[in-house]
């Protein structure tokens, strides 16, 4: 093995192990052509494998990037919840679906097959006493707890969207998407817990429904228990309704193509997009990659630490594994509550095969020691992933010797919200693994590398660019709810006849790819997807801002951080304090993860004679790169960044 290789791990190819379903590199390669020179028959075998129809589909695949139509299993009907949940219940009720790692230790509930469907059977005959019907929005504002996974599959069961937002988002977030989406019904919850404390979710939906008129009902769930205020005739209990409704519902026969749910996603402009995810499509690659990429088997459990409210959370808590009926974890606390150990205590504990988490809580937990992984039996585990940014090789080999004890394999996955299932990784049983890179595409995915400037497609080896995909997959986003012309315009229009990823790759000379980093106004701090001009509407929006410029600043913890400069309105006078004022008003506005690592109060920021703020030299000058910056003959105020950089490197030094 060259260098820097790390061939497929021994222990996943020895006898009385599970055989990896794909357990060389030829057998992948095989496949992979065959997926993509005939993905017709390819999809059509794996989608009558994995999923249950109660309508056979024809067509298998139809439309165009170009047209922007694309659809999978044209005629096909199924149901997500029941692929989900009554399948599995009928043949082996007594399986646990689902285990609730509550916000304290030992504090955990477990549902089975059986149980989950009476849960989402009764939640779903709720919400039809509410008149929810196919097609309507349900807005799902609610902590890690069992209920929301419930909520997700009681919409799924009788037809109606689901749009899932992430519970650190502000009220003020809340109700751009409920806006957006023109819901009638929130479920929510009294208070979140997390880290040992709570959350006022209720009191931030009360604020958000400000100004609000579509919504008629709030759903609450009680979590803490906690005094909350109440709207007559609006709000309702959870715990009380579910007693008054039947616990058998039946699924609602749904066309492949009809809506499953909507996921808010930042974009390059300050409006967040509803991406829209199909039924069938959508289902069958989550599915297909918990099986595959994940080399998941009947009686494994998988445990996806990332949260409900962003993709991940939908594709690998609730849907992918739900729909191949094996158990999965939900996590409602934190990396570090009560101490670091806990995210291996709890694979001690439960003990789980498989574990998925982002780089940048590796790197936190890195950082506090290696005594916190040494005394726990992670010897249960076999593939340990990661997600949401690149992975640094260091933290890589931490993660593959520490917590893989050199015996797992390591599966970096690459994908995005639009794509709605991981498009490039390593197989665990068939691709060798080289830290920092996500090698491989998935079966169905082509992935290409454009030049950035011509869009030519850069052929060969040791080539990069940016990174596109050729062809239609099942799992990709439909549209962008209510504004089809922007996600033509944001995937498909930029390079015609590809779909745009926005990301920065390369291809080395084994095939292999390396994702870099966003090219265009998107930045990624902690994994979490940020638009700088969402941020920067943000700020101006304050009383003293004028204008202001957001970009992400290298950060050893975090991947990025967020570094805004910004002036102020003629006549306002920087004050002491100002600065942190400016931090909150963000934090207050978006929410604690978008919370800025420094803002920066100045006279002027660099400009083009066209008025566009240069951000890439804002870049430079906080990564402390100032002397890469190169020719700025085109700026209309050159002198500005020498005032910059004495003004940061002050900053920096107090
Ligand atoms: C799943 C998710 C998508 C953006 C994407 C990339 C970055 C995600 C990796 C990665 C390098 C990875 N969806 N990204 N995974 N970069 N290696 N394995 O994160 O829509 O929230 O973000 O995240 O920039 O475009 S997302």
């Amino acid at each position: 093995m060259a260098e820097g290789v790390y061939p497929v791990p021994e222990r996943l190819l020895q006898d009385g192990q599970e055989k990896p379903f794909i357990d060389s590199l030829e057998k992948y390669k095989a496949m992979w052509t065959e997926s993509i020179k005939h993905p017709e028959t390819f999809f059509a075998k794996l989608a009558k494998d994995l999923l249950s129809w109660s309508m056979p589909f024809e067509t298998v695949q139809n439309g165009s990037f170009v047209d922007g139509n694309v659809g999978w299993f044209l005629e096909g009907e199924l149901n997500a919840a029941y692929n989900c949940i009554d399948r599995h219940a009928f043949q082996h009720p007594d399986k646990v679906a689902l285990i609730h790692e509550g916000d304290e230790p030992d504090n955990v509930r477990k549902f089975t097959y059986d149980q989950l469907l009476r849960e989402v059977c009764r939640l779903a005959n709720v919400l039809r006493s509410f008149d929810v019907r196919k097609g309507d929005t349900v807005i799902i504002y609610m902590p890690m707890i069992p209920e929301a996974v419930f909520a997700m599959l009681a919409c799924a069961r009788i037809g109606a969207i689901h749009s899932v937002v992430f519970a650190g988002f502000s009220a003020e977030s809340l109700r751009d998407r409920i806006r957006d989406c023109g819901t009638r019904l929130v479920i929510t919850a009294d208070e979140g817990r997390r880290g040992g404390r709570s959350i006022a979710t209720k009191f931030i939906v009360d604020e958000a429904l400000q100004g609000i008129d579509t919504v008629e009902r709030v759903l609450v769930c009680r979590r803490t228990g906690a005094e909350v205020n109440w709207v007559q005739n609006r709000d309702v209990w959870y715990h009380e309704e579910i007693l008054k409704a039947r616990p058998y519902c039946p699924p609602m026969s749904m066309n492949a193509e009809d809506p499953l749910f909507i996921l808010y996603t930042s974009g390059s402009t300050g409006t967040p997009k509803g991406v829209m995810h199909s039924t069938a499509g959508y289902l069958l690659e989550a599915a297909a990659t918990v099986k595959y990429v994940f080399d998941c088997h009947d009686e494994d459990i998988f445990a996806c630490m990332a949260d409900i409210g962003w993709i991940t959370g939908h594709s690998y808590i609730v849907y992918g594994p739900l729909a191949l009926g094996v158990t999965t974890v939900l996590f409602e606390s934190t990396p570090t509550y009560p101490d670091p150990s806990r995210f291996w205590r709890i694979i001690d504990q439960h003990k789980i095969t498989h574990f998925y988490t982002a780089p940048t809580a590796l790197r936190a937990l890195r950082r506090l020691g290696d005594e916190w992984v040494q005394k726990w039996d992670l010897s249960t585990l076999r593939v340990i992933g990661s997600v949401g940014e690149p992975i640094n090789p260091e933290t890589w080999e931490w993660y593959y010797q520490k917590v893989g004890q050199s015996r797992c394999a390591v599966v970096d996955t690459y994908w995005q919200t639009e794509t709605g299932s991981i498009v490039i990784s390593p197989l665990p049983g068939a691709v060798a693994m080289k830290p920092g890179s996500a090698t491989v595409p998935f079966f169905g995915i082509e992935p290409v590398i454009l030049d950035p400037h011509t869009g030519e497609r850069l052929e060969g080896d040791s080539v990069s660019g940016v990174l596109a995909i050729a062809k239609p997959w099942p799992s990709m986003a439909r549209t962008l709810y209510n504004n089809h012309q922007r996600y033509m315009d944001t995937y498909f229009n930029v390079y015609r006849g590809y779909y745009f990823t926005g990301d920065g790759a390369s291809r080395d000379k084994d095939g292999y790819y390396w994702i870099g980093g966003r090219v265009d106004d998107v930045i990624n701090v902690s994994g979490h997807r940020l638009s700088t001009a969402e941020i920067e509407s943000a700020l101006v929006a304050h009383e003293a801002a004028s204008e202001a410029a957001v970009i992400g600043g290298h950060d050893d913890l975090t991947g990025q951080s967020i570094h805004a400069f910004c002036t102020l309105k003629p006549g306002v006078e920087s004050v002491e304090g100002l600065e942190k004022e400016l931090i909150l008003h963000v934090r207050r506005a978006i929410g604690p993860f978008a919370t800025p690592k420094r803002v920066y109060v100045v006279h002027d920021v660099p400009k083009t004679r066209s008025g566009k703020i240069m951000r890439r030299i804002l870049r430079k000058i906080v990564d402390n790169e100032a002397d890469q910056i190169g020719d700025t003959s085109t700026l209309a105020n050159p002198h500005v960044i020498q005032d910059l950089i004495k003004q940061l490197k002050t900053h920096i030094v107090a």
